[in-house]
């Protein structure tokens, strides 16, 4: 395994745990901390052993923002030039389903990051907000497109230019988040959500990853149209004879793709 200096990686059975690890600054996203999240959860995809991915932070922080100190001083000619933190479009990339799991602030690029992630698993000390605005500045990762198909205009229009954060409870009522738990059970609990993950056919979640995420970007007719498409061609996978003879014979499936 790699070493990193931001991040710590390490394999829990089936699933490939990514942490965000400079606690000085509250996990600020910084672009040697983009480099090496992103280049993990590549070859945590490439890795057939692994079957789902998750991103956590620390008790405290999940991420504070992108790093307000590397950007201060910069130009928007030199942010145009570097095509700032288009790196992360490596990780919507990613094929595999990537959880985060959110304890304290996930503000800012931490908020749009964990938004990158497929499901949001959160804390109850998790507080997200997008509080840009405050410096001058609004969200640079995707945090309004993402944002607001996630939460709707209204809540998005007042977290985007109030800069107010919403608690684990508002953001779960918002449908930010999929689920709530206990602080000191975070991490188990998302874990425990992506081993489930991990433990059905890849090629289905694959499938499923893409069907979601194509809501995003398509007309209801062609989102439709593409699933259907997806659905008929699993059933050229042996997981799918696998998953259905299962069924039929009242017994575990066993994927073979997993
Ligand atoms: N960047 C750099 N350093 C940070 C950041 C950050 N985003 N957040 C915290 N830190 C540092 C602090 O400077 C401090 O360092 P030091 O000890 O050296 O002074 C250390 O982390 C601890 O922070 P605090 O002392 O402030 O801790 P508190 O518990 O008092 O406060 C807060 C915690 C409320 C989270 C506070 O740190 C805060 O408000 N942070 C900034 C939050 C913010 O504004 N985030 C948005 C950043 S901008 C952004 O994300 C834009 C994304 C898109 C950019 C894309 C460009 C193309």
């Amino acid at each position: 395994m790699s070493t990193y200096e931001n991040i710590l990686v390490e394999t829990r059975g089936e699933v490939g745990l990514i942490t965000l690890n400079r606690p000085k600054a509250l996990n600020a996203l910084n672009n040697a901390t983009m480099l090496e999240v992103v280049a993990a959860a590549e070859a945590f995809d490439a890795d057939p052993a692994i079957g789902c991915l998750v991103l956590t932070g620390s008790a405290k922080a999940f991420a504070a923002g992108a790093d307000i100190k590397e950007m201060a001083d910069r130009s928007s000619v030199d942010m145009d030039a570097a095509d700032w933190f288009a790196g992360w479009d490596g990780l919507t990339r990613v094929r595999k389903p990537l959880v985060a799991a959110v304890a304290g602030y996930a503000l800012g690029g931490g908020c749009e990051l964990a938004m990158m992630c497929d499901l949001i698993v959160a804390a109850d000390t998790a507080k997200f907000g997008q509080p840009e605005i405050n410096l001058g500045v609004i969200t640079g990762m995707g945090g309004s497109q993402r944002l607001t198909r996630a939460v709707g205009k209204a809540k998005a229009m007042d977290m985007m230019l109030t800069g107010r954060m919403i608690d684990a409870e508002e953001a779960e009522r918002s449908g930010l988040v999929s689920r709530v738990v206990p602080a000191d059970e975070l991490l188990d609990r998302a874990i425990d959500v992506a081993t489930l993950i991990a433990s059905r056919s890849q090629v289905a979640s694959r499938a499923a990853k893409e069907a979601v995420n194509t809501a995003f970007s398509t007309t209801l007719e062609q989102g439709v149209l593409h699933e259907r498409r997806l659905f008929h061609a699993l059933f050229g996978s042996e997981d799918q004879k696998e998953g259905m003879a299962a069924f039929v014979e009242k017994r575990e499936p066993t994927f073979r793709h997993r």
